[in-house]
């Protein structure tokens, strides 16, 4: 439980601080909704200073009672359903001891006989429901990264659906080219309506950074070609499925077009793969208000499931068992690039706190400028190099009364650099499972795939 202490005390000791005006720094967290019920949370909730609940539109921005952010899912502004506990509280907390262990198996840990049993055993009983609760803890656990030891922030929750569209019955024959133009011409009809009414939101709040800890890739949509035509063979359902990231590259990249004033920190995906050989989106979305970040471990090493690619993700972050908050006032260590790019918004946020007014492309600029390189991330991150928190600060810091590289210089002379020579590997986590029988190893590994793709 060290994370659980850390972050009570950075929380008591960071309390009262602000941005030099007194206002504070307001991040978006787009995502799987933000339970503020939180005690870690409840500190740092936004609350739009113009709207009461009562409702009524009292801003008249569009949004009835939008007090915290907004659901687009639902449409209204409940950004978190505690009820989404409580209908399933023994499996949700049989996950929470599921997902304990397996972070500790993560990080090496050796478990008992018994702890090895119970988590097999719980496993089973949670296995179907383990996409759904991992959903629901999602959002919470990233908002509880940016928050922690950052007293100048507060989280605005944007909640989306993630996936839980209708279920159609496979077709057990070969689409006709229109049935798949229909699919196709369907799917990216939902996401435009998505990206419009993100957009919509967000052009109305004051949001200097938002998360985006989600995106689909080409293989994603292979995958839902073939789950709705098992008969349409691999090579094809790949190819429509690059044909298809392609063409809905621009509806994603309206998010940080329209949206100008925002920097967008992005998870570089959990494929293990190139992201300048395959199209992960948003992450591939290339823009100056766009940052996008690879998971590495708590050693430096980039994790295993980590997408990486020098020209598409810009740095790298911890996103190995994150320790970090999920609902119903719990904490639990999660892994993805989906706590990486927390990280850097945590980190990005903290440099607005200390110069407001730098630009989106500034704020970016600092965070890839004052990265710890390392030698063995040269040809996988376009930086080289993993955040530097302190650094960044330091150079946002400077920035005040120095230009962009001068108050980088200054910040490698008030946090130098370390030797970032040899290199690191990290082991991959089905290496971790050795100790397991095989059958164990395939239902521990396919939950922890299951909770590495729910996006
Ligand atoms: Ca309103
Ligand atoms: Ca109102």
């Amino acid at each position: 439980m060290k994370g659980f202490i850390l972050i009570a005390l950075t929380l008591c000791s960071g309390l009262g601080l602000a941005q030099e005006d007194g206002s504070k720094v307001t991040v978006a967290v787009i995502d799987s909704g933000v339970d503020f019920g939180h005690e870690l949370l409840k500190p740092v909730q936004f609350f739009n200073p113009n709207e009461t609940i009562d409702k009524k539109d009292d801003d008249t921005n569009g949004y009835v009672d939008d007090v915290s952010g907004w659901n687009l899912a639902k449409n209204d502004n409940q950004v978190f359903d505690p009820k989404d506990i409580s209908s399933r509280k023994k499996k949700y907390d049989a996950a929470v001891t599921v997902m304990r262990l397996l972070a500790r198996v993560e990080k090496g840990e050796k478990l008992s006989a018994l702890e090895k049993a119970k988590m097999v055993a719980l496993l089973a009983f949670i296995y179907s429901d383990l996409n759904n609760i991992g959903t629901i803890m999602h959002g919470t656990h990233v908002a509880g990264i940016i928050t922690q030891k950052n007293p100048s922030v507060e989280i605005l929750g944007v909640k989306m659906g993630f996936g839980d569209g209708k279920k159609e019955a496979p077709k057990l024959y070969m689409p006709t080219k229109e049935e798949l133009e229909k699919f196709l011409a369907e799917m990216a009809k939902e996401e435009e309506a998505f990206f419009a009414d993100l957009v919509r939101f967000l052009k109305t709040q004051r949001i200097r950074v938002a998360n985006a800890s989600w995106g689909s890739s080409e293989a994603l949509i292979a995958q839902a070609l073939t789950a709705r035509y098992p008969k349409l063979p691999a090579d094809a359902a790949a190819e429509i499925g690059r044909y298809y990231m392609q063409k809905i590259h621009d509806v994603y990249a309206a998010m940080p077009d329209q949206v100008k004033d925002t920097l967008f920190v992005i998870a570089a995906g959990n494929d293990g793969k190139d992201n300048d050989k395959t199209i992960f989106l948003p992450a591939n979305v290339r823009r100056e208000n766009t940052i996008t970040v690879a998971a590495v471990d708590s050693k430096g090493a980039l994790a295993s499931f980590s997408n990486y690619g020098v020209e598409n993700v810009d740095l790298a972050a911890e996103g190995v068992a994150v320790e970090s908050s999920v609902p119903d006032n719990r904490y639990l260590p999660m892994s993805g690039t989906s706590m990486a790019s927390p990280n850097v918004a945590r980190v990005a946020s903290m440099v607005v706190a200390e110069n407001p007014a730098l630009t989106p492309a500034e704020i970016r600029d600092i965070l890839m400028k004052t990265v710890d390189k390392k030698d063995y991330l040269k040809r996988v991150v376009k930086s080289s190099g993993i955040v530097n928190e302190q650094r960044a600060v330091a150079a946002a810091k400077a920035s005040r009364n120095h230009e962009l590289d001068a108050a980088v210089a200054q910040a490698f002379e008030d946090v130098p650099a370390t030797p970032g020579t040899g290199t690191i590997k990290a082991q991959s986590f089905k290496a971790m499972l050795g100790d397991f029988t095989s059958a164990e190893q395939e239902l521990i590994l396919a939950a922890y795939e299951r909770l590495l793709r729910r996006y």
